[in-house]
């Protein structure tokens, strides 16, 4: 019933046992010794419930893991100075199609036992979806720490059905990378260390959705990444195989979505945010942090015509993160026209973490110092 319920939907089920899972316990509390995850404030609490799915159901014995594709063609052109934003992303938040196909799901078991045997979780749950999911056979676990599914490659969303009653559980499957190493040269912050773990602090995924200031030495690695990153799947063979899988729920929710127009980002507004991003799976941090990142994005474009952009930013935006990171771009182009715009800004600015990033992207904006050429 499962997996007919399952394909009717479109998605993948796989059945997993409930007992605690000691191994990934320990993986996740050496990933958080090791400071991986330490922009996430995880801890030893944490570690200890996501292994162990009783956390989640009292009375569990068997966990129900689904994997629903999401991936969409990538518009094949994009403009001059737009951004990148990650396929996961760019959608209506995928967590309420989860939702809603882990609660269809549970509600054909219910009925068929008569009586509530399930609790779903997806995401923000304190659970390893990925180990879950890998202990089921749904998927395995890849050198970009991604869980890849056969024939649907890692574009997949994962969810969960805990549940009271004892299924059969499926086997796990023995796949593993080999001697690949594609995803974890394409990383251009080295944050994939090549042994199945990543420094999560240095990947772009978690930098974009930073809400204090990126560090500075990571900017430049950021490109035109403006939410996520694809880098490691897009690269990744059995996810190239899988191609687009998603449905048409996973199309960007406005077209601009996908390749945000980087200046109009730059100076977006709460009414815009609102209507345009809160939808989305990256409308949960604030329009200020999607300025930030248009502002580095724009640095990175080494583009001269982004210069009167970012210096309004500098003078004008109420929020000193973007301001910061204006300033930074400017030093990043660089040039006569970047240094004077710093300097103006200079006898204007009052806080001290901007007066701070003025001061070294004036230094880097000299000339000789590495920008855009004159
Ligand atoms: C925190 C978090 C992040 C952090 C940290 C990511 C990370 N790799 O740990 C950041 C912000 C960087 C992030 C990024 C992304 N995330 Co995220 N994230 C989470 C979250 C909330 C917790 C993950 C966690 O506990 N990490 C700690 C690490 C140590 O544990 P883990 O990766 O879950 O599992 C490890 C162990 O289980 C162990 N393991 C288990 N079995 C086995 C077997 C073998 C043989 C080996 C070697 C290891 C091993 O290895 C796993 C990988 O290290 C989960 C949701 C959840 N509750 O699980 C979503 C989740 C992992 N994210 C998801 C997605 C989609 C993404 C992005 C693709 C989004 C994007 N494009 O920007 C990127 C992928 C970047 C990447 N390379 O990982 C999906 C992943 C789906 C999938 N197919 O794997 C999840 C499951 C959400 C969901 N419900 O769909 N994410
Ligand atoms: S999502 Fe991007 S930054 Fe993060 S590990 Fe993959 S390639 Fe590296
Ligand atoms: S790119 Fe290669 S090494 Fe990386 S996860 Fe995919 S198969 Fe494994």
């Amino acid at each position: 019933m499962l997996a007919e319920r399952g394909a009717a939907l479109g998605v993948r089920v796989r059945v997993a046992d409930a007992e605690e899972d000691a191994q990934t316990r320990e993986r996740l509390r050496a990933a958080f010794r090791r400071g991986d995850l330490d922009t996430w404030g995880y801890g030893d609490a944490y570690a200890v419930a996501a292994a162990d799915p009783l956390h989640i159901l009292r009375d569990a014995r068997s966990v129900i893991c689904v994997a629903i594709p999401y991936a969409r063609p990538t518009p094949q052109r994009r403009a001059r100075g737009s951004g990148r934003v990650s396929k996961y992303a760019w959608s209506r938040d995928y967590h309420a199609r989860v939702r809603a196909v882990l609660n269809d799901i549970a509600r054909h078991l219910d009925a068929a036992v008569g009586g509530t045997v399930t609790a779903l979780a997806c995401d923000t749950a304190p659970v390893a979806e990925r180990a879950r999911a890998a202990r089921s056979g749904l998927a395995w676990i890849g050198k970009h720490t991604n869980a890849i599914a056969p024939e649907l490659g890692s574009y997949v969303f994962l969810g969960e059905i805990f549940c009271s009653l004892p299924l059969t559980p499926d086997a796990p499957l023995k796949t593993h990378c080999g001697s690949c190493r594609r995803c974890v040269d394409v990383c251009p912050t080295g944050a994939l260390r090549g042994d199945y773990t990543i420094d999560a602090t240095r990947c772009i995924a978690d930098l974009t959705q930073r809400v204090d200031a990126i560090p500075r030495e990571l900017r430049a690695l950021l490109g035109d990444w403006i939410w996520g990153c694809d880098l490691c799947q897009d690269i990744c063979p059995p996810t190239v195989r899988a191609g687009a899988r998603g449905d048409a729920a996973f199309d960007p929710f406005e077209e601009e979505l996908a390749a945000p127009d980087l200046q109009e980002l730059l100076s977006l507004r709460s009414g815009t945010y609102k209507r345009r991003y809160r939808p989305t799976a990256m409308g949960w941090r604030g329009a200020a942090v999607l300025r930030r990142n248009a502002a580095i994005g724009l640095g990175n474009s080494l583009d001269r015509a982004a210069i009167p952009a970012l210096a309004r930013a500098l003078a004008e935006d109420p929020h000193p993160l973007v301001r910061g990171a204006a300033a930074w771009a400017l030093g990043r182009i660089g040039g006569s026209a970047a240094r004077g715009h710093l300097e103006r800004a200079r006898a204007n600015e009052r806080e001290a973490t901007v007066l701070e990033e003025i001061a070294l992207a004036s230094k880097s904006a000299l000339p000789g110092v590495e920008g855009a050429t004159e």
